[in-house]
C-alpha cells in the first residue's frame, strides 16, 4: 500500500536509501586523512579545501563567521520548527479516534520535541546556548516554519501533516544528511529515519478514510485541499527571491535548491495520491515528458511571506501557547539545574 511511498527511480533504495549512503559518506570524510599540511597559516584556505573535498567542518574548525551565522539562523528556525509542530497535532492527542491511534500519535509528537533537542544540541556547537535560542524564538527574532502556522481541523489533518508536511520535511532533509557542517549532518541521519515513519503512519490515517464511508473520504480529500499549497511553500521563497540559497549551497549547507525540493516533492506525491484515490487540488498538474517531471501550479508565495512575517491563521495562537508552556516550563529547569549543582558539588568533595 504504501512500503514503496520513498523510492524515486532515480536512487535505488528511495530517500531512505540516500540516508543510508549519506551516513556511510559521512563515517568514510571522519576516517579520510585531512591532509598532511593542516590549517596552517591561511584557515579560510584550508576550510575552502575541506568544503571542496566534501568533508565535514567540525565544531574544532576555523569557520568563517557568517558561515557561523547561516548555520546558526538554519539550524535553529529547525530546532524552533520542530518545538512548535508539536502543537497542531498536539491538538488531537486527546481526540484520537482509538486508543491505538493516541498511542501512536503521542510517541510521534514526543518524536519531534527530541528532533528539536537534537537540533538545538547541534546549533549550540556553534557557540549559542539553548537558553539564548530560545528566547530569539519568543522574541520574534528567529522564525519557524510557515508551516505550523495552519489549523488542524479534523482528525484528517492529522494524516495530511504527517503524509505532506513529514513527506516534504523528509525530502528537504534527506539532502540535509549530506551538508559540510558534521553535527547538524549527523542530526539529520537520525532525524530522517524517524520521519520516514511519521511520513507513513500519517498516509495510513488517509489510507483508512479515503477507502471508509463518503464522509470519511470527503474529510481526507478535504484536508489534502487544505494542506497542499502550504506544504509546497514550506520549500521556501523561489530561487529567483531566495536570499540565502547561492551561499548556501556554495558552502554546500543546501544541496539542492528550494525550487528542486519542491519539484520533486510533488513527483513524489502525484503517485502517492492516485493509490489514496484523492485529488491533489490543482487543475494544472500534469506530467511533461519534456522536463521528465510534473507541471504544477506554484504556492500563493504573498501568502508565505504574510505568514513568516507573523500574520499567518495561527501565528498568535503558536506564539502564545509556547511563551505560555515556557514560564510554566520554569520550575522543572530549575529543578534540574539546581540538581546538576548539586551532583557537581558532591563530585567535587568526592575529589
Ligand atoms: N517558513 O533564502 P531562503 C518539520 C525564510 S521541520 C518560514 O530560501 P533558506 C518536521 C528564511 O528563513 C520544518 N520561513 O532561506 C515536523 C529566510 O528568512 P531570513 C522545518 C521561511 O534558509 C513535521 C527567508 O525566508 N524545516 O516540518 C520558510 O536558504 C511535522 C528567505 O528564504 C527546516 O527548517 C518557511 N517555510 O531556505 C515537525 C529545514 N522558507 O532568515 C512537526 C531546514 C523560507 O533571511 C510535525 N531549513 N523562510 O529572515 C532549510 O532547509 C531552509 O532554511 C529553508 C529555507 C529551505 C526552509
Amino acid at each position: 500500500m504504501y512500503g514503496n511511498d520513498f523510492s524515486g527511480e532515480d536512487a535505488p533504495g528511495g530517500l531512505l536509501g540516500e540516508v543510508e549512503a549519506a551516513e556511510a559518506a559521512l563515517r568514510a570524510a571522519a576516517e579520510r586523512d585531512r591532509g598532511a599540511a593542516g590549517p596552517g597559516e591561511d584557515l579560510a584556505a584550508y576550510f575552502a579545501q575541506v568544503i571542496d573535498a566534501d568533508q565535514k567542518i567540525e565544531p574544532r574548525d576555523w569557520m568563517p563567521e557568517a558561515y557561523r551565522r547561516t548555520l546558526i539562523r538554519q539550524i535553529a528556525q529547525h530546532a524552533h520548527s520542530e518545538i512548535i509542530g508539536m502543537q497542531p497535532e498536539g491538538n488531537w492527542i486527546s481526540r484520537a479516534p482509538s486508543l491505538k491511534r493516541k498511542a501512536i500519535l503521542l510517541a510521534k509528537v514526543q518524536d519531534e520535541a527530541g528532533h528539536g533537542l537534537y537540533l538545538y544540541a547541534a546549533a549550540e556547537t556553534l557557540g549559542i546556548s539553548r537558553d539564548e535560542l530560545v528566547d530569539l524564538l519568543l522574541n520574534g527574532r528567529q522564525k519557524y516554519s510557515s508551516i505550523f502556522n495552519y489549523p488542524t481541523l479534523t482528525w484528517a489533518d492529522v494524516g495530511a501533516i504527517g503524509w505532506l508536511v513529514d513527506g516534504a520535511a523528509i525530502v528537504n532533509q534527506v539532502p540535509l544528511c549530506r551538508c559540510s557542517y558534521g553535527p547538524y549532518a549527523r542530526a539529520m541521519i537520525r532525524v530522517c529515519k524517524e520521519e520516514s515513519f511519521h511520513q507513513r503512519q500519517g498516509y495510513e490515517i488517509l489510507h483508512v478514510l479515503a477507502h471508509g464511508t463518503p464522509a470519511q473520504k470527503a474529510m481526507a480529500q478535504d484536508a489534502l485541499d487544505r494542506w497542499w499549497y502550504p506544504s509546497l511553500a514550506m520549500f521556501g521563497p523561489p530561487d529567483g527571491d531566495s536570499t540565502h540559497s547561492a551561499q548556501s549551497m556554495a558552502w554546500k549547507i543546501k544541496r539542492f535548491s528550494n525550487d528542486e525540493l519542491r519539484q520533486r516533492f510533488v513527483d513524489m506525491c502525484v503517485g502517492q495520491a492516485e493509490v489514496l484515490g484523492l485529488t491533489i487540488p490543482d487543475p494544472d498538474l500534469r506530467w511533461n515528458d519534456e522536463r521528465q517531471a510534473y507541471d504544477f501550479t506554484q504556492p500563493d508565495y504573498a501568502e508565505l511571506m504574510q505568514v513568516i512575517s507573523g500574520n499567518g491563521p495561527c501565528n498568535r495562537e503558536r506564539m502564545a501557547h509556547r511563551r505560555h508552556a515556557h514560564t510554566e516550563g520554569a520550575w522543572v529547569r530549575e529543578a534540574a539545574a539546581a540538581y546538576a549543582a548539586k551532583q557537581k558539588n558532591k563530585e567535587k568533595v568526592a575529589a
